[in-house]
């Protein structure tokens, strides 16, 4: 199955290159990648084994189960871990942030306008989980964020439309929303609905679910349910979130994003 799944990103990779170098155009008319196409079944023998063959709210009890069995990061080792999970692969002294898409210096950690910070995806005041070790350092929905940009996301739900945030790399935003650049919308969508698995509500912090509003305030709800299912079928994972999630379990949680590995299961659980 690696060999498989190697091949296939070799072929990928050949085609971006093809297009990149004008040998080929881009297909206007190729129907969009469907989740099916991305499914990693690597482990399901082995770490998925319980949740296979399952659907609905069994799978999701099964899936909760499964990655629960976790290391736990303190807010200030997620600084460190970042700079491993999210580094550019075209340079390793940067890392890529979420939002912008900009590559920056791992070395500009911090607080100030022209820095990069923890960006949480699941904002933290929709459960109010603060940066306790718990959801707030769960490096699954943990992503480097340039300050201001990170400062505009604020705690607002996730939607379609708005107008350009500025530096946001084609991120939009009303007052009730955020929309992510295309390229990080399926990232967005599948931390989401990992964060509404993992955090089930009986571990001291509240039950974390996915709703179809964008109105949640400090609510432990993320909207919009209808929008984040559509972004995680048009934006499916790539070789970079494919490979934080493995730096995730290999080096850190020793825990898994099922939806990166099986994106399909969103369509079983919501
Ligand atoms: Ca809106
Ligand atoms: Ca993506
Ligand atoms: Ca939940």
């Amino acid at each position: 199955m690696l060999a498989i799944r190697t091949r296939r990103r070799k072929a990928a990779a050949l085609a971006t290159a093809a297009v990149l170098a004008g040998l080929a155009a881009p297909s206007l008319t190729a129907s969009p990648a469907t989740a099916t196409t991305t499914t990693n079944t690597d482990y399901d023998a082995t770490y998925y084994k319980d949740a296979i063959g399952k659907t609905g709210t069994s799978l999701k009890s099964s899936l909760h189960t499964i990655i629960s069995d976790q290391t736990k990061l303190s807010y200030s080792a997620v600084w460190d871990a970042l700079k491993a999970t999210d580094e550019d692969p075209d340079n390793t002294g940067n890392v890529i942030l979420l939002y912008s898409g900009v590559s920056r210096s791992k070395s500009l950690n911090g607080g100030d306008t022209g820095d990069w910070n923890r960006e949480h995806v699941w904002a933290k005041s929709h459960g109010d989980f603060g940066t306790a070790t718990g959801p707030g350092t769960d490096l699954h929905h943990l992503r480097p964020s340039d300050v201001r940009v990170n400062s505009v996301r604020g705690n607002k739900d996730f939607d379609d439309g708005g107008s350009a945030v500025s530096e946001g790399g084609g991120s939009l935003t009303d007052s009730d929303s955020f929309e992510p650049r295309d390229a990080v919308k399926g990232d967005v969508a599948r931390m989401i609905f990992y964060m509404a698995v993992r955090y089930e509500g009986g571990d001291g912090f509240a039950d974390l679910e996915v709703n179809g509003r964008v109105d949640n305030g400090s609510a432990p709800y993320i909207g919009k349910l209808s929008v984040l299912k559509a972004w995680n079928d048009e934006d499916p994972p790539d070789a970079f979130e494919e490979h934080r999630n493995q730096v995730v379990y290999d080096d850190y949680q020793h825990n898994r994003n099922p939806f990166i590995d099986h994106p399909e299961w969103v369509e079983s659980i919501w």
